[in-house]
């Protein structure tokens, strides 16, 4: 254990259990975990939050990985009760509801369509969003999975690409994890009850989104399965979710679930060569 982890305080867990936070010392990934508290039964809005992932997940195959108590790696079991076909807004929202909270910190955050949070002139990742759907006996549900770097040293950056919240803002006490993670869950559940009656909240939530998206208004190169490529000017954010491409004849909306990259129009996409911002 190194010092600053030995200075990393635990969640209290008591105080978070009345505000419908569960708090595990452990577990694989808290997506998973809040999955199963979904298929028994928690309510819109429960959380899990994990002091240590052992198996944290990205998308697709890929990893999320952080110290214990370094980091904020929670779920939140969200019962949208819309179509289908507003889902994809989950994860967007979900990123609006951490560039608030860390706003709210003193920390200008950005996004990087479609789930990624940014920080600072280099546009590195401190957070992450993983959005699943999960079929429970009350119907079709969603788990919002956020973990968020908070006092990573930068011997901890699992990616070179990464930076925590303590390395933004070096000299000075990484922000409370409770603190933060009470935050988060309040505009999270927030957001989510105003989003899902449509309508004018919905609209606002998008244009707040295009707002904090740094991925808009840049040249991208958009990577889909079967090695399929389409490149473009990332001109707008849908009211579908979908990230519109222009290049130069048509426009091309793209889900993020046929995504497996953006990145800047001239990346050669090794690790290296890799921006953040839109890599
Ligand atoms: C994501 O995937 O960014 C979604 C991450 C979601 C993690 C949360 S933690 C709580 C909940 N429970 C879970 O099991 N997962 C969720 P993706 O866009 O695929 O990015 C994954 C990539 O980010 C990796 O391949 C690494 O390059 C990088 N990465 C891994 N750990 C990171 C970290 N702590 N900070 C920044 N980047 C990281």
């Amino acid at each position: 254990m190194t010092d600053d982890a030995a200075q990393r305080p635990f969640l209290d867990v008591p105080r978070l259990a009345a505000h419908r936070i569960e708090v595990v010392a452990e577990t694989g990934s808290t997506n998973a975990l809040a999955a199963e508290r979904a298929r028994e039964g928690a309510p819109d809005g429960a959380v899990v939050v994990a002091e240590h992932q052992t198996a944290g997940r990205g998308r697709l195959d890929r990893r999320w990985e952080a110290p214990a108590g370094a980091a904020l790696t929670l779920s939140v079991v969200l019962r949208p009760d819309v179509p289908p076909a507003r889902w994809p807004w989950l994860p967007l929202l979900a990123g609006v509801a951490v560039v608030e909270t860390l706003a709210e910190h003193g920390f200008a955050a950005r996004l990087k369509w479609p789930n990624d949070v940014l920080l600072g002139a280099e546009e590195r990742k401190v957070a992450g969003l993983l959005v699943e759907r999960v079929e429970t006996p009350g119907g079709p549900t969603a788990v919002v999975g956020i973990g968020l770097n908070v006092s990573l040293t930068a011997d901890e950056l699992p990616v070179p690409t990464a930076t925590s919240l303590a390395l933004a803002r070096p000299g000075e006490p990484a922000p409370d994890r409770e603190a933060l993670l009470l935050a988060l869950v309040a505009r999270l559940r927030t957001r989510h009850a105003s989003w899902r009656v449509g309508g004018a909240a919905a609209d606002a939530l998008r244009q707040e989104y295009r707002e904090a998206c740094a991925t808009l208004g840049r040249p991208v190169r958009v990577e889909m399965p079967g090695d399929r490529t389409l490149q473009g000017t990332a001109v707008d954010v849908d009211a579908d979710g979908r990230l519109v491409l222009d290049d130069g004849l048509t426009r091309h909306p793209v889900g993020a679930g046929d995504v497996v990259h953006v990145r800047a129009a001239d990346d050669a996409g090794s690790p290296a060569a890799q921006r953040p911002g839109v890599g």
